[in-house]
């Protein structure tokens, strides 16, 4: 059986969806986040030496990051090919490059975006003057720019289509979907197609369901 170690408001509820989506069994073992660092607990170093979500047991074998998980569920449980275009064809390629974009490219600055979103709130009195230039420079100089040259380039991308490899859903929209449902709710800017999709993959039933298994996730909006 499989084992979804599964992190609440976390990027683990993909795993979830992409189960819901090939009709898997699976368990959910659901991990909560400490309620002020909102890190994860220590029992996940016990599955995974990196103690991160998502992370999934299926017999003897342990599988984390969530690129990784997708393909290895996808090899496992979709001899069709539902959910990956043809080796070989354009959308394949397409496939390959959003699977692999989504973490390798936009997740650190989205989380960039959070870290530097505001000072600690423990910063001594003294220092706050300069902590918040800090996060002021980081975030006009480098974080605001490259957000908004990222979003412009996954927004004339959605435009014209409905999702990013071919025309019907694959495991790269399963990845991509929580890098854009992140950035609806930490960059600015409007973004109407990138909108539209995270509306029209929110409404499948299938990603309704994982939401259902998966407790509380407090990126929707
Ligand atoms: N690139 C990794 C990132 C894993 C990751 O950082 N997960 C976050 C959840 S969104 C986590 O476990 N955070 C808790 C912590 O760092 O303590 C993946 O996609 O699997």
């Amino acid at each position: 059986m499989i084992v979804v170690h599964h992190l609440e408001h976390s990027r683990s509820q993909r795993v979830l969806w992409l189960l819901e989506e090939l009709g898997v069994d699976y368990e959910v073992k659901r991990y909560a986040r400490h309620p002020k660092t909102m890190l994860a607990p220590p029992e996940l170093k016990a599955v995974h030496p990196l103690g991160k979500s998502p992370v999934i047991t299926d017999g003897d074998a342990t599988v984390a990051e969530t690129g990784a998980i997708i393909e290895y569920l996808i090899d496992a449980h979709d001899s069709a090919g539902a959910l990956r275009p043809a080796a070989g064809s354009a959308a394949f390629a397409d496939y390959r490059y959003w699977l692999h974009y989504g973490e390798g490219s936009l997740m650190p600055l989205l989380v960039m975006k959070l870290i530097f979103g505001s000072i600690p709130p423990k910063t001594p009195a003294l220092i706050r003057p300069i902590a918040k230039a800090i996060v002021g420079t980081v975030g006009k100089q480098f974080l605001d720019p490259n957000l908004g040259t990222h979003l412009g380039f996954i927004e004339n991308t959605l435009q014209g289509r409905q999702w990013f490899a071919g025309d019907q859903l694959s495991g790269a929209d399963i990845l991509m979907s929580f890098p854009l449902e992140a950035a609806g709710t930490r960059a600015g800017g409007s973004y109407p197609a990138i909108r539209a999709y995270v509306e029209r993959l929110q409404s499948r039933p299938a990603y309704r369901k994982a939401l259902e298994r998966g407790g509380p996730y407090r990126l929707l909006g």
